[in-house]
């Protein structure tokens, strides 16, 4: 494959709600996509940085420059065989996992059109379903929160994931349990606690979560597992796990019993595979997180959480849990079972909507 064009472009999404983490809210979603041009193919890539360094330090204007200036002139004219070769032609750029995943995960689109293969039976899935829970936004009351999980569960989901952060956390998870005794609970703080807080996150044990992710900062592993030993809920890591070192001091060190993995956050499909081989050699169960993903996102994420130790819900779910109309169609549908089934045809296997891409491009630029 020699890579022979490269398309940036930045498109702005409205939200069909406001979505609220310990870090901030977010309504609209400015969002960075690749197509990389191939052989007379195309692939589509798409950056999960958020518009501020708030989840991590990648934002979708710093990652732009990195990417028009360091790494798609790093790509252009290279010949591959395989999309697991993108990552060395990038590495010495250091960091920038989202912006560098874009592309990777463009090349594997194409490759696999040119293998005329699924996306997903390429990246190594044994799954033709896959099972789907849903991430809630901190919600303005309890009763609007209710609301929430009433009609994810009524629609099938398998996972109830609420975002949480010193001061809304015991209430909201009392309340779901109180009229849901038995669903797969969970919470994510997105690191909104510090090692103060260690007797109160104890008292979440009570309400039988399938996990607590990623409560303390991102660099600190160790707290993490000093807090592990002090709580009878898993601990799940996101932010944390970068690459498979993070994951192996990680497991070392007993900070987590469960993983989240994320494509843009690891640098790429290649490193994802990675974390999760080295998870299933030892029993650590995965699942795939979401950024609040368009369609080509979503499918990306579809075809990854399709490998065998994918074995817990993901926040992988219906497009218009975010938007009224998605980029690529048909849009991504969840059956009564909660599960999201994987496509039949090549590359990502769904359609990109060019013309409505075209119309949400803010900026677009063109490499060759
Ligand atoms: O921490 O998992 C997270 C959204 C934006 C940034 C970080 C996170 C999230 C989510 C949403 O939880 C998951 C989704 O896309 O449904
Ligand atoms: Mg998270």
């Amino acid at each position: 494959m020699k890579i022979e064009c490269i398309r940036l472009r930045q498109i702005q999404m409205p939200l069909v709600r406001p979505f609220e983490t310990s870090f901030g809210v977010t309504s609209e979603r400015p969002i960075i996509l690749a197509e990389i041009m191939v052989d007379g193919l195309k692939g589509w890539g798409e950056c999960v940085a958020g518009e501020g360094p708030f989840y991590s330090y990648e934002s979708v204007d710093c990652d732009w420059i990195v990417l028009r200036k360091y790494l798609v002139p790093s790509l252009l004219g290279k010949k591959v065989l395989h999309p697991s070769e993108i990552s060395s032609h990038l590495s010495h750029v250091k960091g920038y996992p989202m912006a560098k995943a874009s592309l990777e995960a463009a090349i594997w689109d194409v490759y696999s059109q040119q293998e005329d293969m699924p996306l997903w039976k390429l990246l190594g899935g044994e799954r033709s379903k896959i099972d789907c829970g849903v991430s809630i936004g901190i919600q303005p009351s309890i009763r609007r929160l209710i609301e929430h999980v009433d009609r994810e569960v009524s629609e099938g989901y398998r996972k109830v994931k609420i975002k949480v952060k010193p001061g809304y956390d015991l209430e909201p998870l009392q309340a779901i349990r109180h009229h849901y005794p038995d669903i797969q609970l969970m919470c994510d703080a997105n690191a909104s606690y510090t090692s103060k807080d260690f007797a109160h996150l104890g008292r979440l044990d009570e309400f039988k979560l399938t996990m607590i992710e990623q409560p303390l900062s991102f660099d600190d592993l160790l707290m993490h597992a000093r807090l592990q030993r002090k709580i009878d809920t898993s601990i799940c890591l996101d932010e944390s796990i970068r690459n498979v070192v993070d994951l192996e001091t990680a497991l070392e060190l007993g900070s987590c019993r469960i993983v989240n993995i994320k494509t843009g956050r690891v640098g790429g499909h290649s490193q994802a595979i990675q974390i999760h081989d080295q998870c299933a050699l030892r029993d650590v169960p995965v699942w795939c997180g979401g950024m609040l993903e368009t369609g080509i996102g979503r499918a990306h994420n579809i075809a990854l959480s399709t490998l065998p130790n994918f074995s817990l819900p993901g926040d992988v779910s219906a497009s218009d849990r975010y938007f009224d109309r998605d980029v690529i169609s048909p849009p991504v549908t969840v059956n009564a079972d909660g599960q999201i089934r994987a496509p039949k045809g090549s590359g990502i296997g769904f359609e990109v909507d060019e013309h409505f891409i075209q119309a949400l491009t803010t900026i677009s630029e063109e490499f060759n």
